[in-house]
């Protein structure tokens, strides 16, 4: 991989990814205000070639009014104020639309609580010069939670064993926020019918990134729980990525078997008889075909 100025690099199955552009870390915010100063100011030491987003959801504690004092003061913060609370899926879509009609060529998500730590960002996107996508990861070697007590780690890492098996991806975190994306990555995810809002939001654009053939990694992260700010996490968010998960898992089963009669009937040859290797259509769609296989790097 040409890690250098990042003209050009390639991943271990030789593939090359072009050059990476400006970098946009978005923030959503609801009720931050004791972090959100904090959070924006370590993101510009960590990373002061990338600019940075606050998507805040019209916080009634201020945070948009604070968000918008670091914006007076510095050209590369901006604010985007939102008219209520919507859900962090909500927010990230407007900052990804917002983030490509200013042209950027990376979006980053990232909390605003201090969990995700901008002195890791720079690892991130070292990663993103060989991928499509990387994600932040508790669960890789190297990874780890500080401060979390068992029972959220058992749901943590429930919920991602779960969306792995139910859906068959290759991933250990797979609802973690703390991600990189190319924008053409995004553009290939089909935003515009992602309805998911809480966690199952993570979990969506994993899947959707597995089932394109972008090249995914995982790089581990340590992840620190919130010491100041109330959690949003509540039980109709985990209600929702439970039903979402279960019934993307069950829809995609009854696709394959549908669509291995429709082979049937077609004289088609099963995928398991066909050559290896995607076909010519597959292969020059716009997402070109890749390993996705896990892969931690430090
Ligand atoms: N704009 C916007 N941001 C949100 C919304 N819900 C949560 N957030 C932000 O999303 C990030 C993650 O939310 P958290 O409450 O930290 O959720 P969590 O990290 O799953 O839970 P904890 O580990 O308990 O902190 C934070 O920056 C929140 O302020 C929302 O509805 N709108
Ligand atoms: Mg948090």
């Amino acid at each position: 991989m040409n890690d250098g100025d990042g003209t050009r690099a390639a991943d271990a199955q030789g593939r090359t990814f072009g050059p990476l552009g400006k970098a946009l870390v978005i923030i959503p915010t609801y009720n931050e205000a004791e972090n959100i100063k904090a959070i924006v100011g370590r993101v510009r030491k960590a990373v002061p070639e990338a600019d940075v987003l606050v998507a805040d959801d019209n916080s009634p504690d201020g945070t948009g009014a604070l968000a918008d004092e670091l914006a007076a003061e510095d050209d590369q913060v901006q604010v985007l104020h939102r008219k209520g609370k919507e859900g962090l899926g909500a927010a990230y879509l407007a900052g990804f639309h917002w983030g490509a009609e200013h042209g950027y060529g990376v979006l980053v998500e990232m909390d605003a609580d201090g969990s995700h730590q901008p002195e890791e960002l720079p690892r991130l996107l070292t990663a993103l010069k060989g991928a499509d996508l990387v994600l932040g990861s508790r669960w890789v070697p190297g990874g780890r939670v500080v401060n979390w007590p068992k029972s959220r780690e058992y749901i943590s890492r429930g919920g991602s064993l779960y969306s792995r098996m139910a859906l068959d991806l290759p991933l250990r975190d797979i609802t973690g926020g703390f991600r990189a994306f190319r924008r053409e990555t995004l553009e290939g995810l089909g935003l515009d019918e992602v309805a998911s809002q809480g966690y199952c939001f993570q979990v969506d654009l994993a899947r959707r990134a597995v089932r394109a053939g972008y090249h995914v990694v995982e790089v581990p992260i340590t992840f620190v729980e919130r010491e100041l700010g109330d959690s949003k996490m509540s039980r109709d968010i985990l209600v929702e990525a439970l039903w979402r998960v279960t019934a993307w898992g069950v829809g995609e089963r009854v696709g394959k078997v549908l669509g291995r009669e429709d082979d049937k009937r077609a004289g088609q040859p099963k995928p398991s008889e066909r050559a290896a290797g995607p076909t010519e259509a597959e292969r020059s769609g716009p997402t070109e075909r890749s390993e996705h296989t896990e892969r931690a790097k430090s």
